[in-house]
């Protein structure tokens, strides 16, 4: 693998919060982390990535930091940091973590300094307000309303993409971009491997204080309801400029050895994908980006096709990274429901996931088929959720706690978890899955492990075949070997005339004749 190990690895993201507490406060913390990386190892990934661990008063969970070289003390220490590091590299594990440029916590200290005219004052984006009071411009934030906010003390309008206590950084200033990039050293030299970049496309917005013009609603976007749908984000966000420092960033990596970065890239289907292949192309910029585009509603052959050979037409030479599932969006399992029963679609949707070209993610749970958990008004701590209830209701049901066992608080904690486990997730449990060998815990890892096996898999061309729906089938190909990998994405069996090869890797509900291949419901095929 060598430096180039984040091509076509397994990364496994861990929410911290939520995955194992260690001091009985019912948050999850890094010792807690630590001590439960041998089940992370178990599953055959190449590594892990920590959702924002920095201090933060957590209004965003961490998305919010205001000290970007600390730990939280929810989390822990830097000590604690260190040891986990060298216990995931001990197994084997690389580390990336979750790096929050776009924007900082409003008590970060650069923004006290900053609204008071101080000698950060250039570090947000300040705007005066039009002649009437209002805003600069109709830019909404993603949270809903307008994405400029009032400061009295400073007599301006502050931009913030996000929430209101997330201002946004100004990185056209040189001296944020180089603040930055010391962050960046300062944990590469502490030992982490790679950096996932949040909202890296939101990073430069039109420093001409452009409108948006108006869009048609996007039915898939999350949140649906808010006024963020009916604009075309084409100047608060995106702009050519970012592409520049993206190649700071990259320049001071490539200082280090075998250190990756991966953004997040959120915009509309297809523009997303565009987006994706400029910043990946190249050896200038990122080496790899994701998109919304797996994480929606659609489980079609159409749709993968679709994202996938838009991405590799765009940047035949750039590198993406999928996945189906993450803290921001509902469980996969869930949201393809009607196409199957959760182990069922789990169990489908790895296999389809570990064929892909490109690296794959996979989030904490799903190796256990995790459905979403129902949360009451009550129970729901997630900005968007407690603002939007009951059309949307947040991201809490995606980040409830790991479930490792059936005890009380699934041996997550010792005391009441911060969000509820409930019966539905409590019967899916590292515990009862260890000791069911048709597990769906049992099934990733046989898909991970014949996927670390195979060079077709990881690294090979992809060629998409013309099958019936609701089949997907592609071939993957290196010199020495081709793989036909085929899904059956839908409830009803169906079968395949003329295709035939030799069955090979942890098939699911498949049949093999010298003349056709039979698919059964969610069935699962690779053959050679
Ligand atoms: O998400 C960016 C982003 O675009 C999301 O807000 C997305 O639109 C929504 O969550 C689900 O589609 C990142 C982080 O992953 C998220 O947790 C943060 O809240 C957000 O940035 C702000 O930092």
């Amino acid at each position: 693998m060598g430096r180039n190990w984040w091509r076509g690895a397994v990364i496994y993201q861990i929410y911290p919060r939520s995955f194992q507490d260690s001091t009985g406060d019912g948050l999850g913390d890094l010792k807690g982390i630590t001590a439960r990386l041998d089940h992370v190892a178990s599953l055959g990934v190449d590594s892990i990535w920590l959702s924002p661990i920095f201090r933060s008063p957590m209004a965003d969970m961490g998305y919010d930091v205001s000290d970007y070289r600390d730990i939280d003390p929810a989390f822990g220490t830097l000590a604690d940091f260190d040891a986990l590091v060298a216990r995931a590299h001990a197994l084997g594990l690389k580390v990336i973590i979750d790096q929050v440029l776009s924007h900082s916590s409003d008590r970060h200290p650069w923004f006290a300094d900053s609204k008071t005219g101080g000698a950060k004052k250039d570090w947000y984006v300040w705007a005066d307000a039009k002649a009437d009071g209002s805003p600069p411009t109709n830019w909404q934030s993603v949270f809903g309303g307008s994405s400029w906010e009032w400061s009295p003390e400073r007599g301006q309008y502050y931009l913030h993409n996000f929430l209101i206590s997330q201002p946004d950084l100004n990185l056209r200033n040189p001296e944020v971009q180089a603040e930055m990039l010391d962050v960046l050293r300062f944990w590469l030299e502490r030992g982490v491997d790679g950096f996932r970049l949040d909202t890296v496309n939101y990073y430069m917005h039109d420093d001409k204080l452009r409108d948006n013009p108006p869009a048609a609603p996007d039915p898939e976007r999350w949140p649906p309801v808010s006024s963020y749908d009916m604009q075309d984000h084409l100047y608060d966000k995106t702009r050519p400029e970012n592409l520049v420092f993206l190649s700071k960033m990259r320049a001071l990596l490539d200082q280090y050895e075998g250190r990756c970065l991966v953004g997040e890239v959120g915009d509309v289907p297809h523009r997303a994908v565009q987006i994706m292949a400029d910043y990946t192309s190249g050896t200038a910029h990122l080496h790899m980006a994701y998109s919304f585009d797996m994480l929606g509603p659609k489980f079609t052959p159409e749709h993968y096709r679709d994202v996938i050979m838009s991405f590799f037409e765009g940047a035949p030479d750039g590198w993406p990274s999928w996945s189906f599932s993450n803290h921001d969006v509902n469980r996969h399992v869930t949201r393809w429901a009607k196409h199957g029963p959760p182990e069922a679609v789990a169990k489908l949707a790895i296999a389809m996931l570990a064929s892909f070209r490109g690296t794959i993610g996979i989030y904490q749970g799903e190796e256990l088929g995790q459905t979403e958990t129902d949360l009451l008004y009550e129970e729901l701590t997630d900005p968007p959720g407690l603002r939007f209830w009951p059309e949307n209701k947040g991201r809490d049901g995606c980040r409830t706690p790991m479930v490792w066992d059936s005890s009380e608080n699934a041996g997550f904690s010792t005391a009441k978890p911060w969000l509820p486990v409930k019966p539905p997730q409590a019967a899916r449990n590292v515990a009862a899955q260890e000791a069911d060998p048709a597990s769906v815990l049992h099934h990733y890892r046989a898909v991970l492990a014949f996927r670390r096996g195979s060079e077709a898999l990881r690294a090979g061309d992809m060629t998409f075949l013309d099958l019936p729906e609701p089949v997907l089938g592609f071939t993957r190909t290196t010199a020495g070997e081709t793989l036909t990998c085929l899904f059956n994405l839908g409830p009803v069996p169906i079968t395949l005339p003329g295709i035939t090869g030799t069955p090979c890797g942890p098939a699911l509900a498949a049949e093999v004749t010298d003349k056709n291949v039979t698919l059964g419901p969610n069935g699962a095929i690779w053959l050679r």
